[in-house]
């Protein structure tokens, strides 16, 4: 029996769908989820011992790879001392000082608990630091779950957005704009229109969230140049691209392209928590003093900094800060997305791939995609057909065409080469 399948039934009777997060019901690619009951280093084992090598690693988190020794054992420490308390303590300043000395675009940071929190916070603070309602975020970006952020592009080019999902008010989203990612026209038609209304652009600085999508340098530098002569603030949330693609994050790569450039607030989750719930968001001092309790706008959360978490988080940042680390990492993440494309090549199959740091993505397509309407444009069913090649070979990639994978320090060369070797028959057999 199928131990998977028998878990997923019974989950279904008390857990809606079977899941608490809707993308591992594997409803875009179908099939029975994997039932994880175990993890080590690159690999997890689903409920019938079944080995996996994990390209999700927590959808970011698990970027040294499952129970590492250092970040293991500052858990247990932690946890003998207390699960959490209400109260400040050491080590959630260790922390922020952790993130601030990577991040220069940050003065202050505050830690919250999911990258929902972090984006819906960063929002509300924007809107409170600059008095205005209207918001920019862009198609095919995700922000998590907040009412605001659930919003799919309106009719026409710059009109205002209609809600993903019910129960969120129409009036709740009648200030955020969609706008067409990479397009640079549609978004200076729309600070000409609405530049005095506008609080802040809000977008994935690599869109992790269409797979993997690069803002282009133009586009980033027309972000940050119409936000800075609008009076509007730039919010790169890099949830998942933080401490992902580079130890400075993404904006670290566009500072290298565009000199000068910062963001006004960043949103931060997944690695900063080593995979305990975590995350966080900061930037200027000014901006971020406006927060509760200095300022007019509030902000709180009773596991915010939690003694625990935090000690994975630092662990996690501090293992991935040592030399060499992101060098290594980089490479075999490039060689994987390498390696998938001229696998495609061989075996005919057109196969365009991208990545930066530990963070990569494949299109079943001959071109890089640079927006929603492009990504889409994949062939869904070859894709899920692909999925289900590799599940079958042992290798567990994102469960629909629209997420980013991830490798972590502990994917070895030949964890690569056997990956490589599936993806060339699961093509075969497309
Ligand atoms: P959480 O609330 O899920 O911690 O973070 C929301 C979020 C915010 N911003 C970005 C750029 C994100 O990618 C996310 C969450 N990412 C998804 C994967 N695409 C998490 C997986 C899930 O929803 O189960």
């Amino acid at each position: 029996m199928d131990q998977n399948q028998i878990l997923f039934d019974r989950s279904k009777r008390a857990i809606p769908g079977g899941v608490n997060s809707p993308v591992r019901a594997f409803k875009a690619v179908g099939g029975t989820p994997r039932f994880v009951k175990r993890a080590q280093g690159a690999y997890f084992w689903d409920a019938n011992d079944q080995r996996y090598i994990d390209y999700i690693g927590s959808w970011g988190p698990m970027i040294l790879g499952h129970g590492h020794p250092e970040v293991l054992a500052a858990v247990q420490e932690a946890m003998t001392q207390g699960f959490s308390f209400g109260a400040p303590t050491e080590r959630e300043v260790e922390l922020a000082e952790a993130i601030l000395s990577h991040l220069p675009s940050m003065d202050m940071v505050r830690l919250v608990s999911s990258g929902t929190e972090a984006g819906m916070s960063a929002l509300r603070l924007a809107r409170g630091a600059t008095g205005r309602n209207k918001i920019i975020k862009f198609e095919g970006c995700y922000h998590g779950h907040a009412d605001a952020l659930l919003v799919k592009a309106g009719s026409g080019l710059a009109t205002f957005g209609h809600p993903t999902s019910a129960g969120v008010p129409a009036d709740v989203v009648k200030d955020t704009l969609v706008l067409t990612y990479n397009d640079v026209a549609g978004l200076e038609a729309a600070f000409a229109e609405f530049g005095s209304e506008i609080a802040c652009i809000m977008i994935e600085p690599i869109a992790g969230n269409m797979n993997f999508v690069r803002a282009s340098i133009p586009f980033m530098k027309a972000c940050r140049d119409l936000c800075t002569r609008h009076g509007a603030l730039l919010i790169l949330d890099e949830v998942m691209t933080g401490f992902r693609v580079d130890l400075g994050s993404a904006q670290a790569v566009y500072a290298r392209e565009i000199p000068g450039f910062e963001p006004d607030l960043t949103a931060l989750g997944k690695v900063i928590g080593g995979g305990m719930p975590l995350a966080a968001f900061g930037g200027k001092r000014d901006v971020m003093e406006q927060l509760a309790p200095l300022g007019p706008v509030y902000q709180a959360g009773t596991l915010s900094g939690n003694p625990v978490a935090t000690a994975c988080g630092l662990a996690t940042i501090r293992a991935i800060a040592k030399p060499g680390f992101f060098e290594a990492l980089s490479q075999r993440t490039r060689a994987l997305a390498d390696g998938l494309r001229e696998v495609g090549q061989e075996v005919g199959v057109p196969i365009s791939t991208d990545s930066q740091g530990g963070m990569f993505g494949f299109f079943l397509l001959d071109q890089l995609p640079h927006n929603y309407g492009q990504v889409m444009q994949s062939n869904g069913e070859a894709f899920n057909r692909f999925f289900h090649g590799m599940l079958d070979r042992g290798v567990y990639l994102a469960p629909a065409l629209y997420e980013a994978g991830f490798v972590s320090g502990a994917h070895t060369q030949a964890d690569i080469e056997q990956t490589l070797q599936a993806a060339k028959e699961a093509l075969q057999a497309l």
